[in-house]
């Protein structure tokens, strides 16, 4: 795998484990929806998400949960675009845009962002050739059916081959498309058409998307699947989401998702110092 990414102005070297915090500009997202509408307070989340470790502040403007309704094109670049300009301007961190439209991934790289972070995998249309042409990393992630229903009792015969099966066909499809197979980040995408179990064997198994040697990324951070085994809510889910962070880390991720950056960050500092060790 290649020990750097190179993110339009800024570069991300992943000789060490990063993180990536979420800044969520939507008024329905289910842990901190609402909170950071506002420019002002979305750049004071960012910056203290910056001050305690993050790599990488992923900004989005359309929820993914389960039932979350759409929003227009013009309706998502009002809600990321200035959010994105004050963040670059004011602070060192590379932005990624949580987004699947190719106009508003356009949008936010001229505005600074340096990553795309795409939950369809860039299958919208148009959206692998935006990508190409941007030459900016992406992060492809495996979801099964869509956010509206995707959890209504998801299925496998074998979601390990499934999910690899899925990001291997996502990075032809990319490759064919122009886009730099340097460039590429692979997600199994926790919690997206996936039951608890489903999600205990992606974990588990996190060597085999791995072995697509491409930079690996994880977003479990307070998701329902901790909530479930664990039967504590969202705001309870800390210590559960660290503890899995640590154990991807450990298998080989590199890249971690998460709402907690300080907790996270030191954990990720422990997990990595004992990889090194003798
Ligand atoms: C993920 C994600 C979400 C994830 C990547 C949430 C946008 C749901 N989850 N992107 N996005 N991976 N790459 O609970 O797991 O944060 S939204």
């Amino acid at each position: 795998m290649q020990r750097a990414l190179v993110c339009a102005d800024r570069t991300l070297d992943l000789s060490v484990p990063r993180i990536m915090g979420i800044l969520n500009v939507t008024p329905d997202s289910f842990f901190d929806g609402g909170l950071f509408i506002a420019k002002e307070k979305a750049v004071v989340q960012a910056r203290k998400m910056a001050n305690e470790g993050a790599d990488i502040v992923d900004v989005g403007g359309e929820s993914t949960r389960p039932g979350a309704q759409p929003v227009s094109v013009q309706e998502e670049m009002d809600r990321v675009l200035p959010v994105i300009e004050a963040i670059h301007r004011e602070l060192p961190v590379i932005i990624s845009v949580d987004t699947s439209k190719p106009e508003v991934m356009r949008e936010a790289v001229k505005a600074g962002a340096g990553m795309i972070n795409d939950v369809y995998a860039l299958r919208l249309p148009g959206a692998v050739s935006t990508v190409a042409d941007l030459n900016v990393p992406v992060c492809l992630m495996h979801m099964q059916g869509e956010p509206r229903t995707m959890q209504q009792n998801p299925q496998y015969s074998d979601v390990i081959q499934a999910v690899r099966k899925f990001l291997q066909e996502r990075i032809v499809e990319c490759v064919n498309g122009g886009i730099d197979r340097t460039q590429i980040i692979v997600d199994p995408g926790f919690g997206f058409g996936k039951s608890v179990q489903h999600n205990l064997a992606l974990v588990k198994n996190l060597a085999a998307f791995c072995a697509l040697e491409l930079p690996v990324l994880v977003g479990f951070s307070r998701k329902s699947s901790i909530g479930a085994i664990l039967e504590r809510p969202p705001d309870d889910r800390v210590f559960g989401s660290v503890s899995l962070a640590v154990i991807a880390c450990w298998l080989g991720a590199n890249i971690f998702r998460v709402h907690d950056v300080a907790a996270t960050v030191d954990a990720l500092k422990l997990c990595d110092a004992v990889k090194n060790s003798e």
